[in-house]
């Protein structure tokens, strides 16, 4: 048990590497439970972790397992947590208590992610997208809660900017009120998850992982506890068309309309959508850009350890 946190159980591998000073890159599993379809989301999962390995990193997957935080999965875990699918409860920030008390099963979003990566001591995290600010939040109020963690949770977040299911402006409004920095990794613009540009600007444009380690050291050397945001654009040959993906998330917008959706249903329902319109392909960039930020996730995590 962990002294610190009697619920957080951190993989063998993860705490000696974290002793040791070695850099450990963090992982979500929404993305597997909720993300993909299986087989592909635990086999993206597993190769993922082993990209980070071949960087020299140490990957911890991040999951509610049988009530127990766990920074780090074993392959049988992620296998389960890909096979279950949607039968394992999203986690946010509300569900952990209920969930633990209970000794259940949650797949973790961004938010949940970010906080046990921080319980356990990882201050680098890779993922594909980050949840926002949607589109018509003036009425609906709907904005992840992604966005808190980010203002109040000391971890580095590689992501391939966001969806524009998302209203990506309010969004980076948002960021801004909350003191959170946006980065760009090799460009001046927010990236839009399946295309390499948005139309908007990010605060800073960042060419290499040292920067980016700099940026973060100084962040917690002033004792500020934001997070932070590093956007990577999907690589050229893997973007899509943007009338293509474009045209898929306005009929999926839509239709989640149209039906009522709302709460934690909408952005799983949004991304499911949109995969049934776009076919296989928007899954193929969706592999790949992750596999681009676990890259960049183990080569910052290695600066930050130098
Ligand atoms: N956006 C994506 N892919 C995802 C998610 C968002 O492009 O997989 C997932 C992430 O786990 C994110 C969560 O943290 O959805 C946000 O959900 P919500 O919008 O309900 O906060
Ligand atoms: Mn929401």
């Amino acid at each position: 048990m962990n002294p610190v946190n009697p619920y957080l159980d951190i993989a063998p591998e993860v705490a000696e590497a974290l002793a040791a000073g070695k850099p450990v890159v963090a992982l979500e599993s929404t993305i597997i439970s909720h993300g993909m379809p299986w087989p592909q989301n635990a086999q993206t999962a597993l190769k993922v972790e082993q990209l980070i390995r071949g960087e020299g990193a140490t990957p911890a997957t991040i999951a509610v397992i049988g009530g127990r935080l766990k920074a780090g999965c074993s392959r049988e875990e992620i296998e389960y947590l890909g096979r279950q699918g949607h039968a394992v409860a999203k986690a946010s920030r509300r569900d952990l208590p209920v969930l633990v008390a209970r000794g259940a099963d949650g797949a973790c979003t961004v938010t949940t992610t970010m906080m046990i990566a921080h319980m356990a001591g990882i201050r680098v995290f890779a993922t594909g997208g980050i949840g926002g600010v949607h589109r018509g939040a003036e009425t609906t109020m709907d904005i992840s809660a992604d966005l808190e963690e980010l203002a109040q949770t000391p971890v580095m977040v590689i992501c391939a900017g966001a969806k524009s299911i998302l209203d990506l402006g309010l969004t980076l409004e948002y960021l801004e009120t909350k003191g959170v920095p946006v980065l760009g990794y090799g460009t001046d613009e927010l990236p839009a998850f399946y295309t390499r540009t948005s139309g908007f600007r990010v605060d800073y444009r960042v060419d290499t992982p040292e920067e980016l380690a700099a940026a973060f050291r100084a962040q917690r050397a002033m004792g500020l506890k934001t997070g932070m945001l590093v956007t990577n654009p999907i690589p050229a040959q893997y973007s899509m068309d943007k009338a293509v993906i474009d045209a898929a998330i306005d009929a999926a917008v839509a239709e989640a309309k149209t039906l009522g959706i709302h709460g934690k249903e909408t952005t799983p329902f949004l991304l499911a959508k949109i995969k049934d319109l776009t076919g296989g392909d928007s899954l193929d960039s969706n592999i790949q850009l992750v596999f681009n930020n676990a890259r960049l996730a183990a080569r910052t995590a290695a600066a930050l350890c130098r």
